[in-house]
């Protein structure tokens, strides 16, 4: 595949977290650092997004009595689901992978700021009304076809990516550089991301 002035690297949330040994730990999550950082020496630019909660975030299980982790709850936007207590603000959990090369990037969006909604998607939060700014952001930059990387495949990569569809740009996922959380909840995610026309490449595709 050629790559291009109007390419875009977006990593999503490659954040400590989200590690082994992570609040909220994405089996192999470490795996997608070298893919990342090759691709990141490799392409114009580069977009990180930073999951950013503030303490106590309604998608914190330990915000609802009775309720555990991995359970679903009904707010006013929609079912959630809810997480062990994940990314707060400040906090080690939150920074970017140490082993992260991605010091040229030109833009970081926080996402999930707002104590009552929940953001898997770098364009528009759970309520699917307030948008992070990030289309506009890439628009104004002649930013057309990104490359989405990073954690979680069944989560903020498959909104970010299906989002980033229905904003019209041109999307490939790359496959070695992402990973999921739950096995049947990924494979799920691939098939809705095929149907919206995502593309999937490998990283080595990309030269
Ligand atoms: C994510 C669950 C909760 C993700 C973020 O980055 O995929 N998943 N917050
Ligand atoms: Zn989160």
């Amino acid at each position: 595949m050629r790559r291009d002035a109007t390419d875009v690297l977006l990593v999503v949330d490659v954040q400590n977290d989200f590690l082994p040994g992570g609040a909220l730990a994405v089996p192999e999550g470490d795996a997608v650092i070298g893919p990342i950082n090759r691709l990141a020496a490799a392409l114009p630019q580069v977009v990180l997004t930073q999951d950013w909660h503030p303490p106590g975030h309604a998608s914190f299980a330990s915000r609802h009595p009775g309720r555990r982790p991995f359970e679903t709850v009904a707010m006013p936007y929609g079912a959630q689901v809810l997480w062990p207590d994940h990314c707060v603000q400040g906090t080690p959990g939150a920074a970017f992978a140490p082993g992260l090369r991605a010091d040229g990037a030109g833009l970081v969006i926080r996402k999930g700021i707002h104590p009552g909604v929940d953001s898997y998607s770098a364009f528009l939060e759970a309520d699917r009304l307030t948008r992070t700014g990030l289309a506009g952001a890439l628009a104004e930059r002649g930013l057309t076809r990104l490359f989405v990387t990073g954690l979680a495949t069944d989560y903020c990569v498959l909104w970010t990516a299906l989002d980033a569809r229905a904003a019209g740009f041109d999307v490939v996922v790359v496959e070695d550089a992402v990973r999921g959380i739950d096995r049947d909840g990924t494979a799920r995610a691939w098939d809705a991301m095929e149907r919206a026309g995502v593309r999937r490449v490998m990283s080595a595709d990309l030269g």
